[in-house]
């Protein structure tokens, strides 16, 4: 086990909640990186993550170097496509889009980059990644030509991270999508977790506290947020306070 995915694993076991903060090369200049990164450092995030649905800039490459250079926080690809690799990087949330049925993101784009991720030798975290209805289209499931699983059938949720499990899979994402309107509901992270130990990542549209408070309650080992920290950075504060609730409430 390489250190990205251990210590993932040793905080879930320990029920040590987790914050990730997702970097869309496009939306950040080094101004607005390096604002960002110091107030993850000052709240000891312990996670960014890089990539996104569409890139319309080069700037992949560079923001992860940028980052590399100025902190220790691990830096996680999270891909979306197989462009988006860069042996700068700690490690690669390997996916596979499980809830939807198109093979291209279930198999052809990792097909592609596996040749790359190993010459780079990048930490890979074989990753289900579930996308949940979340109360209006999302850039994943258009780009991804996938319908997301409806948010009240948590059954079908829990089935497809029970197999993820059974194929060997690492952890569990639970994504609404970015910007989403509606975050993962509990009911559906509370079943899913009931029935997988893995990790379990939830993100999307997570962009207060309370909400926050509630995945963790709900059984999110680690939360991800993208364009609210973009918007308002001040939210890393804020998820972090969520994190430090659970451990008073625990
Ligand atoms: C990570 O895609 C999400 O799972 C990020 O979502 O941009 O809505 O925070 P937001």
């Amino acid at each position: 086990m390489r250190n990205v995915y251990k210590k993932i694993h040793e905080n879930t076991k320990k029920g040590l909640k987790m914050l990730g903060v997702l970097i869309d090369p496009d939306k950040y200049n080094i101004a607005k990186l390096t604002h960002v990164l110091g107030l993850c450092q000052q709240h000891k995030v312990d996670f960014i993550l890089v990539g996104g649905s569409l890139l319309m800039q080069n700037r992949f490459e560079e923001t992860i170097r940028t980052l590399k250079t100025q902190t220790d926080i691990p830096i996680i690809i999270f891909p979306g496509n197989g462009f988006q690799i860069s042996s700068n990087a700690d490690a690669i949330l390997f996916t596979s889009l499980l809830s939807g049925r198109n093979p291209e993101y279930l198999i052809g784009q990792q097909v592609l980059a596996a040749p790359f991720v190993k010459e780079f030798d990048l930490e890979t975290i074989g990753t289900a990644y579930l996308l949940i209805e979340s109360g209006g289209s999302t850039s994943v499931s258009y780009m991804s030509n996938t319908k997301a699983i409806p948010a009240n059938k948590s059954d079908i949720a829990v089935a497809t991270s029970l197999a993820a499990a059974m194929m060997g899979m690492q952890m569990i994402y639970l994504e609404a999508g970015s910007g989403a309107k509606y975050p993962v509901p509990d009911e559906m992270i509370q079943q899913v977790k009931k029935y997988v130990s893995l990790p379990l990542i939830c993100g999307g549209g997570i962009n207060d506290m309370e909400t926050a408070l509630n995945k963790y309650k709900a059984g999110a080992d680690l939360i991800v947020i993208g364009n609210g920290a973009e918007k308002a950075p001040n939210l890393i504060g804020h998820i972090t306070e969520a994190k430090n609730r659970f451990i008073e409430l625990t």
